[in-house]
């Protein structure tokens, strides 16, 4: 393949690349004002020993057939010919399609995958299953932000509109006199936007807002959530408890008449609900500073202060992703609305509240006037849903039901589930219990390009080229470049794109012409782009053709200009422009979750205990955040993010107070534990962090020394063996797993080294293995 230097995207950002014997040399986009270290993750990646370089198949599942089996994850391997590979799996989708229907298949598959559009990888198992298959049983909702995305439209609107059309980075250097930021800013995680980020601004609106008096408050556990340019203040609080510091906030506001009335009374329903509540006329609890004080670990007079500096100012209230993505995650988001509406705030320029800003590169930015066109998924047959985090639950217990978002379901009995572009033991909790859960399925198949804990845990898996193999076209609607993905590098070892593997099997099933349209990849990219051209004619808006576009490798797109933000709209006439929620204003008071009837969240925000809490067992917090060093867990294997790694394991911070404790010194392997199991890291000791609180950030792949371990021990550091695999609450059943409660010591243990990295050996065989007959299932 060619040794010139071609264009590529990665959701870390643009970048031109040229091969250099195996390794990769990187150069990033010339219009990126500041890039992300991630790309040298890609130096090793091409060839790199993780590479699944030719289908294999679990020898069990190969011998008996499919069947739930106890041995996934720790059984042998044996290599197949793509023949051979595509043969069993058509057959296998038939014999389930047959007997089950659609109902039997889990096409949820979710993951990042990679930037380009039409190898997206959930868009081409969606598309097979529907085209092919007649549909699956799918999933909905995000690990990102399971609990905001089913509540803001309860209460403001439709989360996108306000993360992605919340108040921009150009409205807050020009505007704010204070962010207030409920889980940091942290640069680490602007670095990334799915589809691509060819531009990394935030640093720059950062330095450019601190100079003209921006003043950044960060409320984290964590120092390091406020990046040094924000030149702003750390309010250490205990995790899980801003709800309760927002309340006492409201508290102050409201004893010394600092609250908004007017805006209340115009724009809001439900803040007499939210009064009492405060002043505890239901049940005697009076929500005030000092109840806080208790709660979150910052002091009363603190928090009288915070509530003070915010009344009269330009204001923007920020919540992260993260709050959410823990038991009863809806409460302070919500009540981050309720306090930037008791300020007045909301609709003004650089004021009010935004969900998110800074958490993905794609917030706060310009929208392109058209968004680049889909892969077309075909139409579901069956309407049978789970959210998305609910999939260990759904497999353990088919048939059960339960409560989502006003609605009772019934969780289906799934036999055979298909993955592309993602790792289930990468972003799940509780990884013993997934690995129980994955042990029912007659059949796991796996499309990947690296040999990940969930590979290791499937029946069949397929080998798929990475992006820079193949052509696709990167694109993001708030990213203004349209990326030319050309390919650097031939495929590695048998590898094929995942469009490529289905629509083999499409063959196989008799269903090619529906899967395909006819168009091989470069058709559909030709096909795609050709839709982007009509959508920007109708603006009259003349792009080059796609032979001029190949040829540049970059396209600049026109953007919107702060057009058509709903809360600004709304401000100025609440009457024309009324939100989408049923009263058509904010609701502080929401009839339609307290119709739910839910314990677990009733009709206004309120402080709920969270499920887990620190005891004598398990007294430290975990945080279990996004990773400075990669996105998610893709290239662990990278030469950046083994930078971050000591003698090639995680890190995990702990406070100095809690080390000299606890006899732990800076670079001791230690071990944290809980009654979901054992992970070693490597221990970072900095003032950095609250005591009482560790922190160790997802992504180090699992590493099990015995993966059907009942309480498995990690040796690389994946904190996912420890987190609670429950759902959010009644209302939203996001995913938790921000946040948990272990125990740590110095690890005492026996030393094996890493195995993460080194892929399974396939083994030989003789004979013919069985044919296709399921074991374990009387039917
Ligand atoms: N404890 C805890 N857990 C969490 C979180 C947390 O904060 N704490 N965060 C959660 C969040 S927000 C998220 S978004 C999830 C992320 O979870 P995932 O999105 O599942 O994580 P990734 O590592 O990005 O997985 C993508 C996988 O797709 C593969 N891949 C990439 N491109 C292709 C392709 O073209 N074809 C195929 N077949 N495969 C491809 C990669 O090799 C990789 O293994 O994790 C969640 N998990
Ligand atoms: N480098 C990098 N960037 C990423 C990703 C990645 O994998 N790598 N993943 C991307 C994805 S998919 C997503 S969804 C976003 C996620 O965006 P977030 O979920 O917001 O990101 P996190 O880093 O998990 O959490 C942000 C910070 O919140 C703080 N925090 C944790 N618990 C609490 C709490 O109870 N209260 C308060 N006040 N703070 C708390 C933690 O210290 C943490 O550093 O990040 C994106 N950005
Ligand atoms: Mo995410």
């Amino acid at each position: 393949m060619t040794q010139k230097a071609v264009m590529h995207s990665a959701h870390w950002g643009a970048f031109t690349a040229r091969l250099q014997g195996d390794r990769l040399a990187t150069q990033p986009f010339q219009g990126d004002p500041d890039p992300s270290p991630l790309l040298q993750n890609f130096t090793t990646a091409l060839r790199h020993p993780a590479r699944v370089t030719q289908p294999m198949a679990r020898r069990g599942w190969l011998e008996q057939g499919p069947g739930p089996d106890e041995r996934r994850g720790k059984d042998e391997w044996v290599a197949l010919s793509w023949d051979e590979a595509y043969a069993r799996v058509a057959d296998e989708l038939q014999r389930v399609g047959d007997r089950y229907g659609p109902a039997g298949i889990f096409g949820g598959s979710y993951g990042w995958s990679s930037a380009g559009r039409f190898h997206h990888a959930q868009s081409q198992v969606h598309r097979f299953l529907n085209t092919v298959m007649g549909g699956y049983v799918r999933s909905v909702n995000s690990y990102s932000s399971g609990a905001a995305s089913v509540l803001l439209p309860h209460i403001v609107g439709d989360m996108n509109e306000i993360a992605r059309r919340g108040v921009s980075w150009e409205e807050i250097a020009q505007h704010s006199d204070i962010v207030l930021a409920f889980g940091g800013l942290a640069l680490k995680n602007a670095q990334v936007a799915s589809g691509g980020l060819s531009e990394h601004t935030e640093r720059s609106f950062m330095q450019q807002a601190a100079q003209r008096g921006t003043r950044f408050i960060s409320v984290s556990p964590l120092k390091t959530d406020l990046p040094d340019e924000a030149q702003g203040e750390w309010l250490a609080l205990r995790p899980g408890t801003d709800a309760a510091l927002m309340l006492g906030i409201l508290s102050v506001l409201l004893s010394e008449k600092r609250t908004d009335e007017a805006f209340l009374a115009r724009y809001t329903v439900g803040w007499p609900q939210m009064v009492a509540y405060l002043r505890g006329e239901e049940d005697g609890t009076v929500r005030d500073a000092v109840w806080a004080a208790a709660i979150c670990g910052v002091s009363a007079a603190a928090i009288t202060r915070l509530a003070r500096q915010l009344h009269g100012r330009r204001v923007l209230i920020t919540v992260a992703h993260a709050l959410q993505r823990a038991g009863h995650g809806e409460q302070p988001v919500w009540l981050g609305l309720v306090l930037a509406a008791a300020l007045g705030q909301p609709g003004l320029p650089g004021g009010g509240y935004t969900y998110a800003l800074g958490a993905l590169g794609h917030y706060g930015k310009h929208h392109n006037l058209v968004s680049f066109p889909a892969l077309p998924q075909g139409r579901n047959g069956i309407d049978r849903l789970i959210p998305v985090a609910r999939i260990a639950d759904m497999l353990l217990h088919p048939g059960t039901q339960f409560d989502y978002n006003g609605r009772r379901l019934t969780y289906p009995h799934v036999r055979l589930a298909l993955w592309a572009g993602g790792n289930p033991f990468h972003h799940h909790q509780d990884l013993a219990r997934l690995r129980q859960a994955f042990c029912q399925l007659d059949t796991l198949i796996v499309h990947e390009s690296v040999w990940t804990a969930t590979a290791r845990h499937a029946d069949i898996v397929l080998p798929a080229t990475l992006s820079l193999e193949r052509e696709d076209i990167g694109a993001a609607p708030t990213d203004r470049h349209l990326v030319a993905m050309q390919p650097v590098a031939e495929p590695c070892g048998e590898a094929q794109d995942d469009y490529t593997i289905f629509t083999m099997l499409a063959r196989r099933l008799g269903r090619e012409q529906a899967f395909t349209e006819g168009r091989d990849a470069r058709g559909w990219l030709q096909h795609l782009y050709g839709q982007l051209q009509e959508k920007l004619a109708a603006h009259a808006v003349t792009l080059p053709d796609f032979a001029t576009f190949w040829q540049a490798g970059v396209l600049t797109l026109p953007q919107l200009k702060d057009g058509g933000r709903l809360i600004n709209a709304f401000r100025a006439d609440p009457i024309a422009a009324p939100l989408p929620t049923p009263s058509g204003k904010i609701e502080i008071y929401s009839a339609t979750i307290a119709g739910f009837a839910y314990p677990s969240c009733p009709g206004h925000p309120v402080w709920l205990t969270p499920p887990q809490q620190p005891d004598a067992d398990h007294p430290f917090w975990l945080i279990a955040n996004q990773p400075a060093t990669r996105l998610h867990s893709q290239l662990d294997f990278g030469e950046y993010s083994l930078s971050g790694k000591r003698q090639g394991r995680e890190q995990c911070s702990l406070h100095p107070d809690d080390a000299r404790r606890l006899n732990i010194r800076d670079g001791d392997i230690i071990e944290l534990y809980n009654m979901r199991g054992h992970v070693l890291a490597s221990a970072r000791v900095t003032p950095h962090i609250m005591p009482g609180v560790v922190q160790l950030p997802t992504g180090a792949w699992y590493d099990p020394v015995d993966p059907a371990a009942r309480r498995p021990l990690c040796r690389h550091g994946n904190p996912n063996v420890l987190t609670l695999d429950k759902g959010t609450s009644a209302l939203t059943q996001g995913c938790s797993g921000q946040l948990t409660v272990v125990q740590v010591r110095k690890y005492q243990g026996e030393l094996t080294p890493v195995q993460a990295f080194t892929p399974p050996q396939a083994v030989a065989i003789t004979g013919s293995p069985a044919p296709a007959a399921t074991h374990g299932d009387p039917s």
